[in-house]
């Protein structure tokens, strides 16, 4: 039997060979995202601050959107729920209007190169440059830093791989993820200049501080799945009557002016900002709409229009529930399409590291 023998040539040829997995010069530029599916329901926050400018976004660009998994195992989980929260979340990108005709939607797990690419990106980080980012030292303290997992060590180089794979030229997210952007950027720009031009190097698109949304309850912490009492927070998947008797409970002042001053009345602001975002109207209408109204008209107001608003996102998150085999077959055709970009990103990498090209028979790599 005659092995197949590589050459230099040969890994030179394969270079040149390599399917560009850019997006084609004078198409549109590719951005690309992702939430962990470590809830039960996205909140307001997530959704305004997040998805309704992802599904803005699928119209200009060639967008990428995906359920990072494998980063929800970085701290202990149930399998079963991590399964569970895995749907909840596609489906709930899709009710809230990612329509996966015009972009790639897929899970992380389901696309191997994410977890390939990590590793050879795990080797050309320093231990140092690891060390300094600080969601690691945030999550290791909450944790415990002796729970804490190598796994949560490496998220961000993960974040990295899941980034440069796809070569976006944007990653939409919101300011804490900024350092986590800035380390792919650094990644990106070490590999092209030890290996040659490899990745684009992506530019962090970080959301407005107007799409911020703060806690009900406790108006100058953001609204987040991790507080400590639930009653600062909407969740889409709620039962209605929860949404709007968490609105009209919602921490204000003893004030009786409704106007917009994130310092000095951060409650009525928050409540101001949730109704722009659902309605569309700018703020200062809103505010001349309500001149001389109290409190209680605007959250009477703001809880019916969040909840009509949220009504329709929950029911289609159900439908979807309600029937698996059609969302996973959803998924597993994003997976589909993801991979084709991935793969031709992971060939390249794995040629130009000096790996040797697979000649065997099972799949490409
Ligand atoms: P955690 O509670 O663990 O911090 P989270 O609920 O804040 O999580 P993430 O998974 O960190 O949510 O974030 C997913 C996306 O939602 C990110 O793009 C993030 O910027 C956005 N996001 C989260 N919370 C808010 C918020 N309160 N206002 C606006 N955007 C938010
Ligand atoms: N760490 C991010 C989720 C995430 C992500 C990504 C976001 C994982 N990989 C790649 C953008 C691009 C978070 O916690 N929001």
């Amino acid at each position: 039997m005659t092995l197949p023998s590589t050459t230099e040539a040969d890994a030179a040829t394969l270079m040149q060979n390599a399917p560009d997995s850019r997006p084609a010069p004078g198409t549109k530029q590719r951005v690309l995202s992702g939430m962990q599916p470590s809830a039960d329901s996205l909140h307001l926050g997530n959704y305004l601050g997040a998805l309704v400018n992802w599904v803005r976004m699928q119209e200009e660009y060639d967008a990428v959107f995906f359920i990072p998994d494998l980063h929800a195992i970085t701290v202990p989980q149930d399998p079963a729920e991590l399964a569970h929260r895995t749907r909840v979340t596609a489906a709930q990108y899709i009710a809230g209007g990612v329509d996966v005709d015009k972009c790639t939607l897929f899970v992380q797990s389901q696309v191997p190169e994410h977890a390939q690419l990590a590793w050879v990106l795990n080797c050309i980080t320093g231990f140092g440059e690891a060390s300094r980012m600080t969601q690691f030292k945030d999550k290791s303290l909450r944790h415990g830093s002796d729970q804490a997992s190598v796994g949560l060590f490496t998220y961000p180089i993960l974040q990295a791989a899941d980034i440069l794979l796809y070569q976006p030229q944007g990653v939409p997210v919101g300011e804490d993820q900024r350092q986590h952007v800035e380390l792919s950027r650094d990644l990106a720009i070490r590999f092209n200049s030890r290996f040659g031009e490899t990745f684009t190097v992506p530019e962090p698109f970080i959301q407005k501080e107007s799409a911020k949304i703060y806690d009900l309850q406790n108006p100058v912490g953001k609204m987040s799945k991790s507080a400590e009492s639930p009653n600062g927070l909407i969740n889409l998947l709620d039962d209605p009557k929860i949404t709007a008797k968490r609105i009209k409970s919602a921490v204000t002042d003893a004030e009786t002016e409704i106007r917009f001053d994130r310092e000095n009345k951060p409650g009525v602001s928050n409540l101001l900002t949730i109704y722009s975002g659902i309605s569309g109207l700018p703020v200062e209408k809103i505010v001349a709409d309500y001149e001389g109204k109290m409190y209680g008209h605007l959250k009477v107001d703001l809880a019916e229009l969040v909840t009509e608003h949220l009504a329709p996102i929950r029911e289609r998150a159900h439908e979807f529930l309600a029937d698996p085999a059609e969302l996973d077959k959803l998924l597993a055709h994003g997976a589909d399409k993801a991979r084709e970009i991935a793969s031709a990103t992971l060939r390249d990498v794995y040629a130009r590291v000096g790996f040797l090209p697979y000649a065997g028979t099972q799949g490409s790599l």
